[in-house]
């Protein structure tokens, strides 16, 4: 193998993405989940590319009732979620929700959610309104999402 071809595997494979209105919107993917949970957390990378701070200060879906933003909090080996009304990103500033950390979280689900499918969630930012991504659910035991085709 020559190596201009290890180099480009070793590059991050695209993923998936939403731009719009000076806001990036990487990868949002979601656990399957078995039966109907009580709740599912959804992780996404968020990229203020507008120039002037950003408020994420809501969510909505078609498949639950309410989407809030969450934070973890690991105490004394114990974690537990805290419900934050809004976050603040900084111009250039990547904003990552990953498992163990920040996440939406989807509560009143209305079906469980399959591997494979998609569903929209609406992301609202207090500067320019509203962005949609669609959300790729992954393996129920996934922490990380695949590279979408
Ligand atoms: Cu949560």
């Amino acid at each position: 193998m020559t190596l201009a071809a290890l180099l480009s595997l070793a590059a991050p494979a695209l993923g998936y993405e939403v731009s719009a209105k000076g806001v990036r919107v990487v990868d949002p993917w979601t656990p399957a989940t078995l039966r109907l949970p009580i709740g599912n957390s959804v992780y996404l990378t968020i990229v203020n590319e507008t120039g002037a701070p950003l408020h994420l200060t809501g969510l909505r879906t078609d498949v639950a009732r309410e989407g809030t933003l969450h934070h973890t909090l690991v105490d004394g080996g114990i974690a537990r979620m805290l419900r934050i009304n809004e976050v603040e990103i900084q111009p250039r500033e990547t904003l990552k929700l990953e498992p163990q950390e920040m996440h939406v979280m989807l509560t009143g689900l209305e079906a469980p959610l399959t591997e494979g499918k998609t569903f929209p969630l609406t992301l609202i930012f207090r500067e320019i309104g509203e962005v949609t991504v669609e959300v790729m659910v992954e393996r129920a035991t996934a922490q990380q999402p695949r590279p979408r085709p």
